[in-house]
């Protein structure tokens, strides 16, 4: 069976105050809504369990430390397991791992995939980490994700699970064709992300008028050119002060969006999602194996690097 049915759980802003506990109440009510629309799997946000604690300076490690999950899940976190177990839904969750490895703290921004039986079936820690390190007090809010988080050492996998091959990404990710190409070369069906995209970008604010076309822009072309259907999911609404854009949605191998939220709130969009689709593109015009031509791509790159630079 190729059909699965996903829903796009959009979160509202999570304030900085917000027990993890009443967030999980959230993320439980979307589940019992999932459940009753049918659905196999459920996609949260990036850093599901908090508000978007990277847009602070924060030099106090037990503050910082406070906004990351020590083991997954957690007492807190628990509720959420039991109940999607219990209801025979997966789900994806993205939160901020803090792990312990030879003896040295590492932290991550990450995302695992549950399955219906409340089997971890695959882990991602992002990669492309958008953002500084330093602090920078002429911006209205930070984006500190490259002193948060260390870039994610698991790669971009790709895992058998819910009738097909599911691979996950986060936020800036989908920005990159190399992210989604990378799992289109292991087949992948159904990309699975999360994100937090404030609507001003301070470095370039020319570009904040374009930030929900731009959203669409790099997930269409993502889909259509890996032959893949992408599940994109925000976490949405004025949180803290910073406007997060919304527009979570499911699109097609064809490139299409079929569904997208309407608000900036808690909210659900649904699709049955066949994965058999994705062999219409994957055979023919993005048949990898006939029409990639990975040898020249070498000689095209040469070349390009004989051309005289534009004289000043
Ligand atoms: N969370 C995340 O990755 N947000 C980035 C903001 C980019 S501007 C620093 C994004 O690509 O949406």
């Amino acid at each position: 069976m190729s059909i699965v049915t996903v829903g796009a759980a959009q979160l509202g802003p999570i304030a900085r105050d917000e027990p993890r506990s009443d967030v999980v109440k959230r993320l439980v009510s979307h589940l019992h809504e999932a459940r009753a629309r049918g659905c196999d799997l459920v996609v949260f946000p990036e850093l599901a369990l908090t508000t978007f604690f990277p847009r602070w300076w924060m030099d106090d490690q037990a503050e910082i430390d406070a906004f990351f999950e020590r083991e997954i899940p957690g007492p807190e976190t628990q509720p959420l397991f039991d109940e999607a177990r219990r209801l025979g839904l997966g789900f994806c969750l993205g939160y901020a791992e803090l792990t312990h490895e030879a003896g040295a703290g590492h932290r991550y921004n990450t995302s695992i995939l549950v399955d219906q039986s409340g089997r971890l079936v695959g882990k991602y820690r992002k990669i492309h980490l958008p953002g500084h390190a330093a602090h920078e007090p002429w911006r209205p809010f930070q984006h500190l994700e490259k002193r948060y988080f260390e870039v994610g050492d698991l790669g971009f996998g790709v895992w058998r699970a819910f009738g097909g091959l599911i691979g996950m990404c986060i936020c800036n990710d989908r920005r990159w064709p190399e992210t989604y190409r990378v799992m289109g070369l292991q087949g992948v069906e159904m990309i699975l992300l999360g994100y937090n995209t404030p609507v001003h970008n301070p470095p370039a604010p020319e570009h904040d008028h374009l930030a929900d076309f731009h959203n669409r822009l790099v997930m269409q072309a993502g889909a259509y050119q890996n032959g893949t259907w992408v599940v994109a999911v925000a976490k949405a609404g004025r949180e803290e002060g910073c406007d997060l854009i919304g527009q979570s949605q499911i699109i097609a191998p064809s490139g299409e969006t079929i569904a997208m939220t309407s608000s900036l709130g808690d909210e659900l969009i649904t699709a049955r999602c066949d994965l058999a689709l994705c062999a219409s593109f994957k055979t023919t015009v993005f048949d990898f194996a006939r029409h990639r031509r990975p040898e020249h791509y070498r000689l095209i790159v040469d070349r390009a690097g004989a051309i005289p630079p534009p004289e000043a």
